[in-house]
């Protein structure tokens, strides 16, 4: 087996007589005991198996295999949870594209099989000038899209969180924090209303752990969370209280995050008592849209269905004659602002999945010319 593909055991959860030798080669990373837990078939369920996943390996041997959520991303390697370990699993690159909420197809010996299909996909492009697609996680059900009640908040911000989640094809909620800080909550309600007339909206303070009850509805057994917003409204401190909530009913979630182990790592998803899953999105300062047409169309549904009226099939929406856009901009039922956030995310979707597919083709070229160089050196030495 390659020595890449081994594992190590962060800690076993099952109590059986050879999880003490488990021990002895194991990466601890928060040098946290064995924890001795019941395996059960519920344990798959409460990380969000079901039969989607199921199908795609009815035709394997179960005796042969095992399955295993992804539950971090850190550089060098994956924090994986099967429904008796906690493990560690290095990242190599024979792998596919894997991310956090992934769920994964392991040999017997916990070495790298597969990779299943995903129920859902968040991806961004790459921050900075790198031409390459990022992916945030897989296999979210819910995003809280998470704004202050202050003046940070900004539509065109919660627009570009909304198409992302619609292209995803995940749920959004609405999560307004600072409520505590807030005199009239209604006029950023009604902000949203006007964007997405049947948005779930929670206001919140996200300091009180009694103020984010209404959330612990959405994180569910076996459902998952993304956290997703700009830096400073409140997602770490929101998460701290839900999390922070379920400790005070039982201890045993208390280890993995307190260290601060994950601060610095990124993506990770946090097991609520719940039975729900947390995921924390740090390091979005910049979220580029790519690859996100339909997403757009849905976000903003009533420009669609107004440029459907419009008298020319590629209307721009600018002075043509018989814009229905420009006529619901002059008689009120259309903000300005709203369209310019359209043909924003719109055009920048366009260009970095141009540039996206540049890139790709770019790319494929390279391998075909490394190889056929590569033929040719072999067919020289052959000779
Ligand atoms: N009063 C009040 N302060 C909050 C609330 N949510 C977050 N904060 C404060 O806002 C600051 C930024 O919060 P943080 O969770 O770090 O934001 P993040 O960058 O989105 O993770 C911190 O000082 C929090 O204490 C809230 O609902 N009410
Ligand atoms: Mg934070
Ligand atoms: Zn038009």
């Amino acid at each position: 087996m390659n020595k890449h593909n081994r594992f190590s055991i962060i800690k076993s959860k099952t109590i059986s007589s050879s999880t003490s030798s488990s021990n002895s080669n194991s990466l601890s990373i928060d040098g946290s005991t064995v924890t001795h837990q019941e395996k059960s078939n519920d344990s798959l369920t409460r990380l969000g198996w079901r039969p989607f996943f199921a199908q795609q390996v009815a035709e394997e041997n179960i005796t042969e295999i095992q399955f295993a959520k992804v539950m971090a991303c850190h550089r060098n390697q994956f924090e994986l949870e099967t429904s008796t370990h906690t493990l560690t699993l290095p990242i190599t690159n024979q792998m596919p594209d894997i991310t956090v909420g992934d769920w994964l197809v392991l040999n017997d010996d916990h070495s790298f099989r597969h990779r299943l299909e995903r129920i859902s996909l968040f991806s961004r492009k790459a921050p900075g000038s790198k031409v390459q697609t990022q992916l945030i996680a897989a296999n979210v059900d819910t995003v809280f899209i998470v704004s202050s009640l202050n003046n940070d908040f900004n539509l065109n911000r919660i627009e570009r969180y909304l198409t992302l989640a619609n292209e995803a094809g995940v749920t959004p909620v609405f999560v307004l924090t600072k409520a505590d800080l807030c005199d009239d909550t209604r006029v950023y309600i009604k902000q949203i209303l006007g964007i997405s007339p049947l948005a779930m909206i929670e206001t919140v303070n996200a300091l009180a752990r009694e103020s984010v009850q209404s959330l612990h509805t959405y994180c569910s057994a076996g459902q998952t969370v993304a956290v997703m917003g700009s830096s400073g409204v409140g997602k770490s401190t929101l998460i701290n209280s839900l999390i922070g909530s379920q400790s005070q009913l039982t201890s045993d979630i208390r280890e993995d995050d307190s260290k601060g182990r994950h601060t610095t790592t990124g993506r990770t998803l946090h097991q609520l008592k719940s039975g729900g899953l947390l995921l924390d999105t740090p390091g979005m300062r910049e979220l580029q849209l790519a690859d996100c047409e339909q997403g757009v169309a849905d976000t903003f549904e009533e420009i669609i269905s107004l440029a459907r009226q419009c008298r020319f099939g590629d209307c721009h929406h600018q002075s043509e004659p018989g814009c229905a856009v420009q006529m619901a901009l002059t008689n009120g039922e259309l903000e300005s602002r709203r369209l310019t956030s359209y043909q924003k995310l719109l055009r920048e979707q366009a260009l970095n999945t141009a540039s996206l597919a540049q890139k790709r083709a770019k790319d494929r070229n390279r391998t075909k010319f490394h190889r056929s160089v590569q033929d040719g050196a072999r067919r020289l030495k052959g000779k």
